[in-house]
């Protein structure tokens, strides 16, 4: 046997040593932007990240909301594969047909509801949900709702009276009224309006309602588009249907695929690649893995992976190491992969970027991972405690809570995850089912966690994330260390500090 010479580590038992900051490392001169594919020494990628996340191939994380939520913030969602190929391509064609800055295509009206039935879906679907009257005035008569993630109203409640929650809206246009809700969506982008396309019960446009003061779509700097109007969505694949799956996907438009599955280091995800090549030639941009040493990056990028993801066992619904005894400390992982990557680069001047995924707990660990090389993070259980993640928001002892479960479980059954040749299916759980603590809006907990992360990268004094994979000075901690990192010797007032959460 082989055996290495360092034990394994986790991202919780380092920390970083700040370096010196000059006047010019504020965090607003922080650029977080990333490969998400390969690329030739002196060339650009074809497709990057303006920030180093993407959510995970999980049916608990990423599906068409997850992935809108995300590629508005810069990031990319990668749609789960364990569903039937016509379902997956249909969530990849509802992120590509969502234009940027439109209402979504959920956006309704419905004729005669009360305020308390505006209040009782915006409880059951979690959806924020905006009023709207006859005349577009405050205290009009309500004739519908607008349901969607863009127009959130914090202050509902059973006795909020209309005037008091919403947003004043004038009804300007119903000139266009009959067109469909593509065609108002193509007349609101072409316009750049900021309106809204409320639509009759057989689906055409009644009439657009416009923001009072008219001000043009704002769209955010990050916003990840290919072109001009289109979100960035990947789509997860798996070694077995691909020649059904891919063209399916590639025909939705995915912009990016990645072989999903616990163990990368096989032929299976040899014989996928060579399969896309094949068809597709480089115009299909394919990731590959998961791998936690030199040696399966190596192989992965040889097969002509465009990006290889790290990670066995770190996941936070995962049992892989007590089931199976396989997997290595996601942050040892990270480190030897990454100096593969550049071994790599220096001999082949080809890039191949790597993407530490799971294990994430707290944000300081992403910037960790980032530190210690990987380009960007694939994250499952922080993005499934969002309002935009697909699972249920319950109520657990009067404490929110969104289920969480992995690929692995019995309730996910993917085993194609796990897939070894032999028969379909999957012979013992590698993962559970739980329930994480709701967090809220994707868009608010992922400013929080940037500005974090780039608050951290100045003090090491970097403003990009190569730059702080340069100067980073990384330390091992002790355990003692780590209780001196806590609130400690206080008695604390709030025994579950947000920070904590
Ligand atoms: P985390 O962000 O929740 O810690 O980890 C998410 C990652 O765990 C996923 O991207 C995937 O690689 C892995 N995963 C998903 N399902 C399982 C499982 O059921 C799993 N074992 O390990």
């Amino acid at each position: 046997a082989y055996f290495f010479e360092e034990p394994s580590h986790t991202f919780n038992e380092y920390l970083l040593v700040p370096g010196y900051s000059s006047a010019q490392c504020q965090p607003k001169n922080v650029s977080l932007k990333t490969p998400l594919v390969k690329f030739k020494k002196g060339e650009e990628p074809a497709l990057s990240l303006n920030i180093p996340l993407v959510s995970a191939i999980m049916q608990s994380v990423s599906n068409d909301t997850m992935a809108i939520a995300l590629a508005r913030e810069g990031g990319v969602s990668f749609i789960y594969g364990s569903q039937t190929v016509e379902a997956q391509a249909e969530m990849v064609r509802k992120v590509k047909n969502y234009k940027a800055g439109f209402v979504p295509s959920d956006s309704n009206i419905a004729p005669d509801q009360t305020l308390q039935d505006v209040i009782a879906l915006k409880e059951k679907t979690g959806h924020s949900t905006m009023a709207v009257t006859e005349d577009g005035t405050p205290n009009g008569k309500l004739v519908g709702i607008v349901t969607g993630r863009d127009y959130r109203i914090s202050r509902m409640s059973l006795d909020t009276k209309v005037s008091e929650f919403m947003t004043p809206f004038e009804k300007l246009i119903t000139a266009k009224s009959g067109v469909s809700l593509k065609e108002a969506n193509d007349i609101i982008w072409d316009n750049k309006l900021n309106a809204l396309p409320i639509i009759d019960d057989q689906q055409k446009l009644e009439y657009f309602v416009f923001r009072k003061d008219y001000e043009s779509r704002k769209s955010n700097p990050n916003e990840l588009l290919d072109d001009s109007k289109r979100y960035v969505v990947g789509a997860g694949i798996n070694t077995r249907d691909y020649a059904t799956r891919v063209p399916a996907l590639v025909e939705a438009g995915a912009d990016v695929l990645c072989i999903d599955s616990s163990e990368g280091f096989s032929e299976w995800q040899k014989l996928t690649i060579e399969w896309i090549r094949e068809h597709y030639g480089d115009s299909v941009k394919v990731g590959a893995g998961n791998v936690v040493d030199a040696e399966g990056f190596r192989f992965l990028a040889e097969c002509g992976a465009d990006f290889v993801k790290i990670g066995i066992g770190g996941g936070s619904i995962c049992i892989t190491r007590e089931q199976k005894g396989i997997g290595r400390g996601q942050a040892t992982a990270t480190i030897e992969v990454a100096k593969a990557r550049d071994e790599y680069f220096k001999e082949t001047g080809i890039y191949v970027p790597i993407c530490s995924d799971g294990g994430i707990v707290h944000d300081y660990h992403m910037t960790l991972a980032l530190a210690m090389g990987s380009d960007f993070i694939m994250l499952g259980r922080y993005f499934s405690r969002f309002d935009e993640s697909p699972t249920n928001k319950v109520n657990i002892n009067g404490q929110y809570m969104k289920e969480y479960w992995g690929e692995g479980s019995a309730r996910a059954r993917n085993w194609q995850r796990y897939d070894l040749g032999g028969d379909a299916k999957l012979s013992f759980e590698e993962g559970v089912d739980s329930y994480v603590p709701y967090a809220g809006p994707l868009k608010d907990n992922v400013g929080l966690t940037l500005a974090k992360i780039k608050s951290t990268m100045c003090n090491c004094g970097a403003l990009t994330i190569p730059e702080l994979q340069q100067k980073a000075k990384i330390t091992l901690v002790s355990s003692t260390s780590i209780v001196e990192g806590g609130a400690h010797d206080v008695v604390l007032k709030d025994s579950t500090p947000s920070h904590n959460q």
